[in-house]
């Protein structure tokens, strides 16, 4: 996992573009480096969420929220390009989220989650969880200083693409294949998705889920809470060696 995640960090930074492009994410970088300081040092497991839009992301975390939220003091922050809708949603179920508007910006930045930081009390925290705005494309080029990048592939959705967004394949530690319960009914095959995904990231973890059904929730709660495990013993660690 270690190599993981640091390979996958890796190729969160780099790009190939014009000067003005390159300049933006060496700007994003150097927040994001900052809130992953920030989180290392309070021990909170920052969960970064991608998809495109509509692949149940925000049904997702209603459902974590459910399952975990007593055992877990967590945030979410959630992006949209327009509307409060789904921190209404989380907060229906009792969920402690904030919604980031990001009028037309078709990805989150780690400006925008440094500055959301600012306005919330973060003493307690284990996790904070941010919902990106669905797109597969921009999200994937900007590190918003999360420990796990999670990205959700929804059987409605083909099972082209990975091929066709590599990078943010390539940039998740764990994909999601989401609305399980609907793969009678489409021509999806999961075994191409996984095939596909890991052609890019080979170490990329996959879990199957439907927040429908709840089929592979268990597993999905199971492996956040043992990272939550995993940051709180290495912050542990670091403090008691300084
Ligand atoms: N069949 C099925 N539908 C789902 C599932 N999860 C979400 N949906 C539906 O998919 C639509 C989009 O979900 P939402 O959570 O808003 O997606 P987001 O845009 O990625 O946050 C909604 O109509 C949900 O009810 C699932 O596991 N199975
Ligand atoms: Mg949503």
């Amino acid at each position: 996992m270690e190599r993981t995640a640091k390979s996958t960090k890796a190729a969160r930074g780099s790009v190939t573009c014009d000067n003005t492009t390159i300049n933006l994410l060496k700007a994003n970088d150097f927040v994001a480096e900052n809130i992953r300081k920030e989180m290392a040092r309070r021990g909170i497991l920052m969960i970064n969420i991608t998809s495109s839009a509509g692949s149940g992301k925000t049904t997702l975390l209603q459902e974590t929220a459910r399952r975990i939220g007593h055992q877990v003091r967590m945030k979410i922050l959630v992006g949209d390009l327009e509307t409060e809708r789904d921190a209404e949603r989380l907060r229906e179920v009792g969920a402690e989220a904030l919604q980031i508007v990001t009028g037309g910006i078709c990805h989150l930045e780690a400006q925008m989650i440094w500055q959301a930081l600012e306005t919330m009390d973060l003493d307690g925290v284990d996790l904070l969880i941010v919902e990106n705005v669905g797109n597969l494309v921009c999200p994937a080029s900007f590190d918003l200083g999360e420990d796990y990048r999670v990205t959700l592939i929804a059987t409605t959705e083909g099972d082209d693409k990975p091929r066709k967004y590599p990078r943010m394949f390539l940039t998740s530690e764990l994909m999601l294949v989401s609305k399980a319960d609907l793969l009678p009914y489409l021509p999806f095959k999961v075994e191409n998705v996984v095939a596909d995904a890991r052609s890019i990231n080979p170490d990329i973890e996959v879990i199957e889920v439907s927040s429908l059904t709840g089929q592979g929730l268990d597993a999905w709660c199971r492996w956040l809470l043992d990272r939550v495990a995993e940051k709180q013993h290495a912050t542990r660690s670091a403090q008691s060696e300084a």
